[in-house]
């Protein structure tokens, strides 16, 4: 896959693009990221990017002229069809999930624009740009993170980018749920016991008791990931066990609380 990042901060990048599996990725061909300064683009002779909005108020907004060179540039040459989605990371796109990385994850080429400042001029959104993301709820200073974590989510689902022993694990992804808790040597840490189940060779078991933890996890942090993860008829009767478990707790609560003097 390749990916073109527009951005006014070059540098903040390749720290992270340069380490770990993303870095394995562009090492074995799956992944080349190529970065581009929106200033470069600019032809005036103080290299502006922003100015003030029209109509007034705070901020400054990014000029239209610089990024739309920067991706014409690339996009020169490119048949309309050939053309990669040109997506924006801004807090107003459509939320990031799992889902949306592996829908990325099918393109063999996009470009990541990465917003500024308060804003960027509207005609970028209008005439330029495919796709808007978010990657959460906050405000970031601008895009650069949000690109890299939408690199990152995507070139784990690259083909062949993850050793054998990760895949797996993207199984349980795949499920819905939490995963449950790991644990690794020593098997007895201040006195702290790695549970028994996972030391007793017993395959079957140690699969059925990391399901539950999932299960149990999933179920106590984010109860409405259930609603749509992938069930077993297992699964679902180990969830009523939580559920009568949760009921029975609260049931003796406000039976203390009742009888509570206060
Ligand atoms: Cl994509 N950009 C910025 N600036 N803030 C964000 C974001 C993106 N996603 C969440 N907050």
């Amino acid at each position: 896959m390749r990916v073109d990042i527009f951005t006014l901060f070059p540098a903040m990048f390749p720290a992270y693009l340069n380490e770990s599996i993303l870095k394995r990725a562009q090492e074995m061909g799956l992944l080349s990221v190529h970065i581009h300064n929106i200033r470069q683009y600019t032809t005036d002779k103080h290299r502006v990017t922003d100015e003030p909005p029209y109509g007034g108020g705070g901020g400054m907004v990014l000029k239209p002229e610089p990024i739309f060179a920067a991706v014409e540039s690339v996009l020169a040459n490119v048949p309309t069809d050939k053309r990669p989605p040109v997506i924006l990371l801004t807090p107003q796109g459509r939320p990031f999930t799992q889902k949306v990385a592996r829908e990325l994850a099918r393109h063999d080429w996009i470009m990541l624009l990465c917003g500024r400042y308060e804003g960027i001029d509207e005609r970028v959104r209008e005439h330029l740009v495919t796709d808007e993301i978010s990657i959460g709820d906050y405000v970031l200073t601008g895009g650069e993170l949000a690109a890299l974590v939408v690199i990152d989510a995507v070139t784990r689902l690259l083909p062949g980018a993850l050793g054998a022993e990760d895949a797996a694990e993207t199984d349980s992804y795949a499920s819905g749920l939490l995963e449950g808790p790991h644990y690794t040597r020593p098997a007895n840490f201040r006195g702290w016991e790695v549970p028994a189940v996972l030391r007793s060779g017993h395959a079957a078991r140690i699969q059925a008791w990391r399901r539950q933890q999932a299960l149990r996890r999933t179920w106590q942090r984010r109860p409405e990931l259930l609603l749509t993860a992938n069930l077993t008829e297992e699964d679902r009767w180990f969830l009523r066990v939580l559920a009568e478990e949760h009921l029975r707790k609260h049931t003796a609560d406000e039976e203390a609380a009742s009888n509570s003097p206060l």
